[in-house]
């Protein structure tokens, strides 16, 4: 993890459009479970700048985590929340983002695997009116681990039902580096799946709503301490219940033109499986 992060180039954009200066621009969310090797050296990494806001979100870690978010709380302004219990990634970011108050939101692993220096790459079509969600792609940027064969598959075919029910092509659908513009925020009202399905869902609101997703390349590290969290069968049985039900709720939408997407009587067959 490089210290020598350079964002003049980001600082010079951010600084000429951020004319009320009292307001945060940005806000920096990091989910946080068990990541005490990595998440101190990845704050401290962070852009420290008064228009942009940083928010950890411990999840209910039993490691030093929050003991080391305290450490970097020392040397800059960090907010941090503390779940009572674990509740999940996805719900993790929604704590994020139900007290954050940027213009544009930034998700980012606190595992070490993305890389600070691409946070300028993900919010540039945001501010360029490009994109309303950006999401980082490893394919188009660079990875640096073997995937293993299960991921690429799981994405592959995530890819697959997404561009045949919902009808857009986004090829790095698993990955948790992305921006997000306010005004689509209410993409998170009424969020089903509080894992890492989570991430999935989040896509097929946005398309849903008719928002413009844009994948945009970064570096994809390998992760240097622990090992993913995701239980491969546990996250394919909830994608299967989330498209199926998505695809219910495109079809609803459609038959009686409705704009908001509701989870009225749905059968309970489709709860998440936590
Ligand atoms: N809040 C929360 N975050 C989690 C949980 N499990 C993993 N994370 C965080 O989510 C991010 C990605 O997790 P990881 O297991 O590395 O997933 P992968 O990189 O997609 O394989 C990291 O920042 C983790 O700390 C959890 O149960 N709750
Ligand atoms: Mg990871």
């Amino acid at each position: 993890m490089s210290h020598h992060v350079s964002y003049n180039k980001m600082d010079k954009h951010l600084e000429r459009i951020n004319k009320e200066k009292d307001s945060y621009f940005l806000s920096i969310i990091l989910p946080v479970y068990n990541e005490d090797k990595t998440i101190c050296s990845i704050l401290n990494s962070l852009p420290n700048k008064d228009y942009i806001e940083i928010i950890a979100i411990d999840d209910k870690s039993n490691d030093d985590s929050i003991c080391e978010i305290q450490k970097a709380q020392e040397n800059r302004n960090i907010k941090l929340y503390k779940h009572s219990k674990n509740q999940g990634y996805g719900k993790a970011i929604l704590t994020g983002i139900k007290n954050s108050k940027g213009k544009i939101i930034v998700t980012m692993d606190a595992d070490g695997q993305h890389s600070p220096e691409d946070i300028y790459t993900l919010i540039k079509p945001i501010l360029d009116g490009e994109a309303d969600y950006t999401i980082g792609s490893r394919y188009l940027g660079t990875y640096h681990y073997k995937l293993p064969l299960s991921t690429r598959l799981g994405e592959l075919f995530v890819e697959k039902l997404i561009q045949v029910f919902f009808r857009q092509r986004i090829a790095s659908n698993q990955g948790g580096f992305r921006a997000i513009d306010r005004k689509i925020i209410k993409i998170f009202d009424n969020i089903q799946y509080l894992n890492y399905a989570f991430t999935t869902e989040l896509i097929i609101r946005t398309i849903l709503y008719g928002y413009k997703i844009k994948e945009c390349p970064i570096k994809l590290m390998d992760r240097a301490h622990g090992k993913s969290r995701i239980i491969l069968n546990k996250l394919a049985l909830n994608l299967f219940s989330l498209i199926l039900r998505y695809i219910l709720i495109k079809i609803k939408m459609k038959t009686s033109r409705i704009n908001e997407i509701s989870f009225k009587k749905e059968p309970l067959i489709f709860k998440e499986i936590v």
